[in-house]
């Protein structure tokens, strides 16, 4: 193919050690926050610089390629996902942890060719692990291999969600879910605060599943290809396949654990990035 993927995630990998000195800087001094669709949406002076920092050094680079940034989204970009290379980027995943100095937060630098997701790079500089991968290529941290668990008995699984208030309806079902699948089985549920920090932990085997409503494709598009690469299952929550533009997705150790966790849930329909 005229695309040299290692080249680019390669670049994509520097640029987030780049961010990951801004964001660690950023992270022990007082922080500006403002907050965006809701009350509990936060985003920070380091969130926009970050973005900025990375879309114009990619932009440079490769001229021809395209770009969907939550923050730039967020200031009334319109999402546009093409067959053209595009980089979709979350500046710092994990705002309000960042925000409130709890360690996971996560750079994210997720690639598409003719939509196809081809390379993902998860970066929390907190704790320095570096997660990557490349579509063919398996899924590392810090270039050691990662793998997922493989469990497919639900009932030794251990699950991350998030729960937070967004609005009544919402926030509602996400009740309801986390009742239903611990009655379903599960052995516990937590909650890291960073949607790509929660599927590396299923990537690297230290949990089984995570499932979330309400997130957007810069959230999934990255740690979806380090997820499948560690040998993982990506998919809407409905269990069909994966639309990063669809708000909301089920990323486990097996499939098995897909399809129990898809039939007691209530699947909220969001609308679309
Ligand atoms: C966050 C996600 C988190 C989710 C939040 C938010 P942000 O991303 O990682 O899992 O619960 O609603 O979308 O806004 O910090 O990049």
């Amino acid at each position: 193919s005229e695309h040299d993927v290692h080249e680019y995630m390669k670049t994509a990998e520097g640029l987030a050690r780049v961010a990951g000195d801004l964001v660690r800087d950023a992270y022990k001094k007082d922080k500006a926050v403002e907050s965006k669709s809701c009350a509990v949406d936060l985003v920070t002076e380091t969130d926009k610089k970050v973005e900025e920092m990375l879309i114009s050094s990619l932009h440079k680079k490769y001229p021809t390629h395209k770009f969907i940034g939550e923050e730039t989204t967020a200031s009334g970009e319109p999402c546009q996902w093409t067959d053209d290379p595009t980089w979709i980027i979350d500046p710092v995943d994990g705002t309000m942890n960042f925000v409130h100095s709890f360690p996971f937060v996560g750079i994210c630098i997720g690639l598409s060719i003719a939509k196809e997701l081809v390379g993902g790079i998860v970066y929390n500089p907190i704790y320095d692990e570096m997660f990557h991968a490349i579509k063919g290529e398996g899924a590392f941290c810090n270039d050691q291999p990662i793998r997922v668990s493989g469990q497919t008995d639900f009932s030794q699984s251990l699950l991350i969600t998030e729960v937070g208030f967004n609005n009544e309806e919402m926030f509602e079902v996400k009740m309801f879910n986390y009742k239903a699948v611990v009655k379903a089985g599960a052995r516990g549920i937590r909650s890291l605060g960073s949607a790509a920090l929660n599927m590396c932990h299923v990537a690297r085997g230290s949990a089984e599943l995570y499932y979330e409503y309400g997130i957007h494709c810069w959230d999934m598009a990255a740690a979806s290809v380090i997820v499948r690469e560690a040998g993982g299952v990506v998919l809407d929550t409905t269990g069909g396949p994966l639309d990063i533009m669809s708000r909301r997705c089920v990323a486990a150790a097996s499939e098995d654990l897909i399809k129990v966790f898809k039939d007691h849930v209530k699947h909220l329909t969001l609308q679309r990035d």
